[in-house]
């Protein structure tokens, strides 16, 4: 396909400007690179496993400086799913051949792509059907299309084949926020005993059976919002107020060993006067963000780092306007379900 038909594409989809940082993964990202010039990005990053790739693209831009903070043909070598975070983020990321740049999987480097493009972006699925490297299995039809990305914080924006090119686009939620506020609640169970405790951040795990229902429209992840506990008799006032929360739905797959439940995990971000524990408890949540999917770490160290990380986003998010409303509603929401009660 010419240069100015994948330059019309790619404007078509959402958020990507003159000013956007680009990342193209793969082979075949010669033709995708022009059209982004074309629409005047100048912050373009190559990637793949296959340096040959690289030495093609670094033969046809020169070797932009390695720092990522000046404009050019940037290129990185090595494996997508494993793309250093400093590489990010970007405004849109262009899968241009079957292996998305990866020896994982085609789910995990969309896993990546959605964690590594900003609110609002986009991740896209482009090639040209005259490709040698044109398989069955890629482009992803329809149906594979919406099993690769279930479950992960984009949604289909559109996809368009045509008789020489297929160009899918996916979009990254333009914000943190549920459409609406999921109220979440239980009993305080325990829990592996896995030790989050000693990780610094004890969560508080809802007895998941009669929250099924709750749970069945929600992706697995992790979400932050607002939590009140119906405290033990006798623990201070300042405990049964609302707290921020963060928590992950899902099924760990650091340290699920395989075939253990899914848990509803909360770390509540308040530090309990009337004692260390309240198993037992009904608990109270109401998520108002997603935050990420759930991710396989390497090892706890970085499972720790990240949870940090979703702390401190967590603080971030419910004190920014844009969720202002939600919070109120989730007030409401705790607000009535105690004088229910
Ligand atoms: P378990 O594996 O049983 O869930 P954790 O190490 O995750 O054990 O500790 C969770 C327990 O810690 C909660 O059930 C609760 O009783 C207590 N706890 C104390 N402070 C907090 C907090 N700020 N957030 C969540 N749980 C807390
Ligand atoms: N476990 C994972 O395997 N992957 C995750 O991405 C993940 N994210 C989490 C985020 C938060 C905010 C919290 C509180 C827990 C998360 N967990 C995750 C669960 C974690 O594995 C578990 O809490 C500890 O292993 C202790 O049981
Ligand atoms: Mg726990």
């Amino acid at each position: 396909m010419r240069t100015k038909d994948w330059a019309v594409r790619l404007k078509l989809a959402p958020n990507v400007q003159s000013a956007s940082r680009a990342i193209v993964v793969g082979r075949g990202t010669a033709p995708i690179v022009k059209a982004l010039q074309l629409l005047g990005i100048q912050d373009i990053l190559v990637t793949d496993i296959i340096p040959e790739t690289l030495a093609r693209t670094k033969a046809d831009h020169g070797s932009a400086g390695r720092l990522g903070n000046e404009l050019g043909v940037r290129t990185w070598e090595g494996d997508f799913t494993e793309l250093p975070a400093y590489m990010g983020p970007a405004d849109v990321v262009v899968f241009c051949s079957p292996n998305f740049g990866t020896q994982t999987s085609a789910r995990e480097a969309m896993t990546q792509a959605c964690m590594t493009v900003r609110p609002g972006g986009c991740v896209l699925i482009a090639t040209d059907v005259g490709n040698d490297w044109f398989t069955p299995n890629f482009p992803p039809q329809r149906e594979g299309l919406a099993s690769l990305v279930a479950g992960l914080p984009c949604r289909i924006h559109s996809e368009q084949e045509g008789q020489y090119a297929y160009c899918a686009s996916l979009q990254v939620p333009p914000s943190y926020r549920l459409r609406s506020p999921v109220l979440l609640q239980g009993e305080v169970v325990r829990g592996f005993g896995r030790g989050s405790r000693q990780m610094g951040t004890p969560t508080a795990n809802i007895d998941p059976a009669p929250l099924q229902a709750a749970l069945a429209g929600m992706s697995k992840g992790v979400y932050f919002g607002w939590a009140q506990l119906v405290t033990p008799e006798g623990w201070p006032q300042a405990d049964a107020a609302l707290h921020k929360v963060v928590l992950n739905i899902g099924s760990r797959p650091t340290v699920n060993a395989g075939g253990e439940a899914d848990t509803v995990e909360c770390y509540i971000l308040h530090d309990f006067q009337g004692g260390q524990e309240f198993y037992g408890c009904h608990l109270r949540v109401v998520a108002v963000g997603y935050l990420r999917p759930e991710l396989k770490f390497p090892d706890l160290d970085a499972l720790v780092a990240r949870i940090k990380a979703d702390v401190a986003a967590t603080q971030l998010h419910l004190d920014s306007p844009s969720i202002a409303d939600h919070n109120a509603t989730a007030a409401a929401i705790l607000l009535k379900e105690a004088s229910a009660a």
